[in-house]
């Protein structure tokens, strides 16, 4: 039985990825940070807690010592390390922190395996955003990076950590440049999660308007129950390697959000532009979504488009949930959690 060790296991990626490990047979210990309110809703969902195959363990990226501890403890054949300050827009806040974790604490985890046992493969989660200012369409793995953030460059030292344990010391260290990754399961504060919340909320009648940031903004937008599937994919390859995960298709976060209040049986239509742009509702012709500069970001990374084109030759891994398909689920399980929301308070 294969053994695996995943970081950030609370999160989304985190409970995908250990349901597939399971499924496939994989004896899985999932690191997560004591915090003040317990974070096991995505692996409860997904029943991933209270496998007999599944279990936790304390870890801390940012602690050498926790990283050396986790690692005896589970002997894992595979380390997926998806920990990290995840959210762009709050790394301008804690650049420091976003560093911290998502920099530091990569490269110490990387330490740790070289220390406690350098045949483990390891998985970094590199971002799509270390391309930030694109300098080529669509981006591959030979586009140059230009990270827009705190978080992009914190994830650029993470992603070198890993070519530089392979390339020092042998390590089997794969760097997956995923692009944007969405699902039920997102966290709420990321804008296709806000978004379909927003519309079920608001097609319930619990909520009034959704304001968002940057409408223009343009992601690759998959679903992450098949991006973890390209993660595994990575650590079966016969070597290590660098290898984009995308859809190759971009969408604004307008039309997302078109296509979330139409999966909530709404008709946005907009009108006005920059901060004064709106979506109206066709029937009514209230304001259901508007502008709040406060959600824009001090730097933009305007578009993102990928080339899944290695991966699929490599790896055989091929995306097919279409981003209709996308808010159409992440709108749908919304609505069935917001109304029982809405049935216990009453
Ligand atoms: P989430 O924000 O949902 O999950 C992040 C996880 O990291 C959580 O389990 C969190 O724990 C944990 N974590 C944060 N800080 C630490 C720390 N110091 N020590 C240990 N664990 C920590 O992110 P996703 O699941 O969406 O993403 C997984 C990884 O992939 C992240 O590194 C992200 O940056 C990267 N990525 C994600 C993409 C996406 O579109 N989803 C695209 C490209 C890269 P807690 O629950 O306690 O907060
Ligand atoms: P991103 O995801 O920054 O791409 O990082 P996010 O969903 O936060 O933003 C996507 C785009 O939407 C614009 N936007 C808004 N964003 C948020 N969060 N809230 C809003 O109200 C809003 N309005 C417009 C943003 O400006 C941006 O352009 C995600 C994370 O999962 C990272 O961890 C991961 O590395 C990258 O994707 C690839």
């Amino acid at each position: 039985m294969k053994r695996a060790f995943v970081t950030g296991v609370t999160g989304q990626d985190g409970a995908y990825l250990t349901r597939h490990l399971l499924d496939k047979g994989y004896r899985v210990f999932g690191g997560h940070r004591r915090t003040s309110t317990q974070n096991f809703w995505r692996l409860a969902q997904l029943g991933v807690e209270g496998h007999d195959n599944f279990s936790f363990i304390e870890h801390d990226l940012t602690d050498l010592g926790s990283n050396i501890r986790a690692l005896t403890l589970a002997e894992p054949d595979e380390v997926y390390n998806l920990a990290g300050q995840s959210f762009v827009a709050v790394s301008f806040k804690e650049p420091t922190l976003t560093a911290q974790i998502s920099a530091v604490g990569a490269l110490q985890l990387l330490e740790a395996v070289r220390i406690v046992n350098p045949a483990i493969r390891v998985y970094q989660a590199s971002s799509a955003e270390m391309f930030g200012k694109v300098q080529g369409m669509p981006q591959t793995e030979a586009t140059p990076f230009y990270p827009r953030s705190p978080y992009g460059v914190a994830k650029l030292f993470g992603h070198w950590s890993a070519v530089n344990y392979r390339e020092s010391y042998g390590i089997f260290a794969s760097s997956g440049i995923l692009f944007n990754h969405e699902s039920p399961l997102r966290g709420a504060e990321f804008v296709t999660r806000k978004i379909s919340l927003g519309a079920a909320r608001i097609r319930l009648g619990l909520q009034d308007c959704l304001m968002l940031g940057n409408l223009d903004a343009k992601r690759d937008w998959g679903f992450a129950g098949e991006f973890v599937d390209g993660m595994w994919r990575m650590l079966q390859a016969d070597e290590p390697d660098t290898f984009i995960l995308a859809t190759g298709v971009a969408t604004t976060v307008r039309e997302f959000a078109t296509q979330c209040f139409a999966a909530a049986d709404i008709t946005l239509n907009w009108s006005g532009s920059g901060d004064d742009e709106v979506g109206r509702c066709s029937e009514t012709g209230r304001p259901l979504v508007q502008v709040d500069p406060a959600f824009r970001r001090p730097s933009e990374v305007d578009l993102l488009l990928g080339s899944p084109a290695r991966a699929t030759q490599r790896l055989g891994w091929r995306p097919t949930t279409t981003v209709a398909q996308l808010s159409r689920m992440m709108v749908e399980a919304d609505l069935v959690r917001e109304d029982q929301g809405r049935r216990r308070a009453s």
